[in-house]
């Protein structure tokens, strides 16, 4: 029988993972929800989009053994979290994720890297779920240009400059709770949410702590399994608190530094 490791390298992602029952998700996406109705929209959009860093409950997922271990299993046993987000669709909406692969203006060195999605509302073919394409991460990183579309969810609206056969792309539906493994080469996109429901979904992007950025400078990283004999980059502890004021700082470092290369080549 294959493995689930050896089905990764051959198609690049690994799906279902239950990680915590509907209850706890339940009470994660309250949690997320009444920091999205108590803040303002600057500070919720900055905490969605680095959400270990700002957010306690989300810093204690990225540590949690049932999502730690089967990244073990890929990374091996030193792990980063580089960045971690929530993507989220209301309902009947036009958002979408345009095709395209995770790596190509991440300015890292090396594609030692795993994507764990973790569900906190259905994902499904209706609610605008993940597509995968199998087997695409064996190649390089393709060309994508930016379109900027207003309803994409991508920083600058990337998509790939190749064709994607639909009919090539996997559904990665999952329960609230679950989660899905993907690598930073694969092709993946999702469609709009057609439900009443929001479909939210976090996103935590692990790597191993040889992976370097391209530019001369360090980023922030959170080191959440074993050790890091390299020092490439700026290790950070645990959020202080939610949204505390000295974390909210670094980041905002962390991100004039990261716009070097998310946005290089994009005019202000
Ligand atoms: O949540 C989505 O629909 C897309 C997420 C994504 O592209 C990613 O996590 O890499």
């Amino acid at each position: 029988m294959t493995s689930w490791t050896d089905e990764y390298s051959e198609k690049g992602y690994a799906f279902p993972f239950r990680l915590f029952n509907g209850h706890q998700a339940k009470k994660y996406r309250a949690a997320l929800e009444k920091i999205e109705t108590e803040h303002d929209e600057g500070l919720v959009k900055l905490a969605i989009g680095h959400s270990n860093s700002l957010i306690p409950f989300v810093d204690e997922i990225t540590r949690l053994d049932a999502v730690l271990n089967p990244v073990k299993e890929i990374l091996g046993p030193d792990l980063l979290v580089w960045n971690s987000s929530f993507f989220i669709k209301e309902p009947q909406t036009t958002d979408f994720v345009s095709w395209h692969q995770d790596l190509t203006y991440w300015g890292l060195t090396d594609s030692h890297e795993v994507t764990a999605w973790i569900a906190l509302s259905p994902a499904t073919e209706q609610s605008g779920c993940m597509k995968f394409v199998p087997g695409s991460h064996m190649g390089n990183i393709v060309e994508h240009r930016d379109t900027f579309a207003d309803n994409n969810l991508l920083s600058r609206g990337q998509e790939l400059a190749v064709e994607v056969n639909e009919q090539d792309a996997v559904n990665v539906v999952l329960q609230p709770g679950e989660m899905s493994l993907h690598h930073g080469r694969l092709f993946h996109s999702s469609h709009y949410n057609q439900t009443d429901d929001r479909r939210i979904g976090l996103a935590i992007r692990y790597i191993t702590p040889d992976m370097q950025q391209t530019i001369n400078e360090k980023t922030d990283a959170t080191l959440v399994a074993g050790t890091d004999k390299f020092d490439h980059f700026n290790l950070k502890k645990a959020p202080n608190g939610l949204l505390n004021t000295d974390d909210i700082r670094a980041v905002e470092h962390n991100i004039a530094i990261k716009e070097k290369f998310l946005m290089a080549g994009v005019e202000k």
